[in-house]
């Protein structure tokens, strides 16, 4: 198909020239666009729909937001004009389509072809969800998942146990859990979720509920689809099914962002970014000759935290000639990224280094 040349209405508030437009509903960043800054500006950031966008009109008046809150001692609803008065944080963390890098599966994985831009960096503000919690009495006996819907009206015809969006991620993220009103300093865009969002640090961007209505900490895990059979990592060929493993926590993670495909000889500084999914970063190496010999890079700006990316930067003196260049993150528990790919079905959680690297024409 060929690409879409603008943005639809409810994105046209996007910086055009930093996106590829897959489609109405998908649209990631361009590799170069990333930046070296830690923090991804909102008008650059991918966005990843499986339903229309709500209307504007449901961040018409964001403090009356009310959402509802199950599996507590004292359930019931409450709106974010309350919820900002119960506790505030921010937190800096990777938001990551769990298909990002599904372009390099040589099987052709179903799906949008991201490359590596179905991620960012975001700082997100609004309440965690453990005050939230408290205030409604603690967790209801028996609590595992924590259970978020989505608010989108389905469009007609629908079933909703095959279209809303609802995911169920494990209590143990109730540690850093927040339900977010405010990204990179502003009212959370209705594009991104608003008026309010879960946000999950450290698990993939499906996890994040857009437009939340709903929060219940519940037994088991949703059945919807999108919980049930979706996002389940199996071997090629094989349908989804609970029994597998869902993308929740990110893997450690990094490539490069500039310079691209040229440069001219001599000293080059080569950008990138990493990230440790819930785990701190340990080192990020860079290779020039295709993973044969590796040099460390160094961090670049601030660290935000477990969470965030960090940038990268390792100045080279290049000499004309071809580079393949490749990035390899390491966390601090040890875990790096391994050199090939885990071929899966739908092109999950792709993290090899060889796959995202680039190869560079120095004259
Ligand atoms: N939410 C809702 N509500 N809806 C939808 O569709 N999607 C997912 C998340 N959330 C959704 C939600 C996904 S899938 C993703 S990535 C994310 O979101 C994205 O985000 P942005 O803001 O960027 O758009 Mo994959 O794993």
């Amino acid at each position: 198909a060929e690409e879409p040349k603008s943005l639809p209405d409810y994105a046209a508030w996007k910086e055009r020239n930093a996106l590829i437009v897959h489609s109405a509903n998908t649209m990631e960043t361009q590799r170069d666009a990333i930046g070296q800054g830690v923090i991804t500006p909102s008008d650059r950031l991918f966005i990843r729909n499986n339903l229309p966008t709500p209307p504007e009109a449901i961040v018409a008046d964001r403090d009356a937001w009310e959402i509802q809150v199950e599996g507590v001692k004292n359930p019931g609803s409450i709106t974010i004009g309350e919820l900002k008065k119960l506790g505030v944080t921010t937190v800096a963390s990777v938001l990551q389509c769990s298909g990002n890098g599904r372009a390099f599966f040589p099987h052709g994985a179903g799906g949008t072809q991201w490359s590596v831009g179905a991620a960012g960096c975001i700082a997100w503000t609004g309440v965690p969800l453990k005050d939230v919690v408290e205030a409604m009495g603690g967790p209801a006996d028996g609590a595992e998942y924590i259970t978020s819907t989505g608010g989108e009206e389905l469009p007609e015809g629908l079933d909703p146990m095959q279209a809303t969006v609802e995911r169920s991620v494990p209590m143990r993220a109730m540690e850093q859990a927040l339900l977010a009103w405010g990204m990179n300093d502003e009212d959370l865009p209705l594009t991104h979720g608003g008026p309010l969002r879960m946000v999950i640090p450290g698990f993939y961007g499906v996890n994040n509920v857009k437009y939340v209505k709903k929060v219940a900490l519940t037994e088991a895990q949703t059945n919807v689809k999108i919980q049930a059979s979706s996002y389940r990592v199996r071997d090629v060929g094989v349908k989804g099914s609970p029994d597998q493993p869902s993308m929740w926590e990110m893997n450690v993670k990094s490539w490069v962002t500039s310079p691209l495909e040229s440069a001219g000889k001599g000293r080059t500084m080569i950008y990138g970014v990493a990230l440790g999914g819930t785990v701190d970063l340990d080192k990020v190496e860079v290779s020039l000759d295709g993973g044969e010999n590796w040099q460390q890079a160094r961090f670049l700006g601030p660290d935000l935290g477990p969470f965030a990316w960090r940038p990268f930067v390792l100045a080279a003196d290049l000499s004309p000639g071809e580079y393949r260049i490749v990035s390899k993150a390491t966390d601090v528990e040890g875990n790096s990224q391994p050199e090939g790919r885990t071929d899966n079905e739908r092109g999950y959680g792709h993290n090899g280094w060889s796959d995202h690297g680039v190869t560079l024409v120095v004259s």
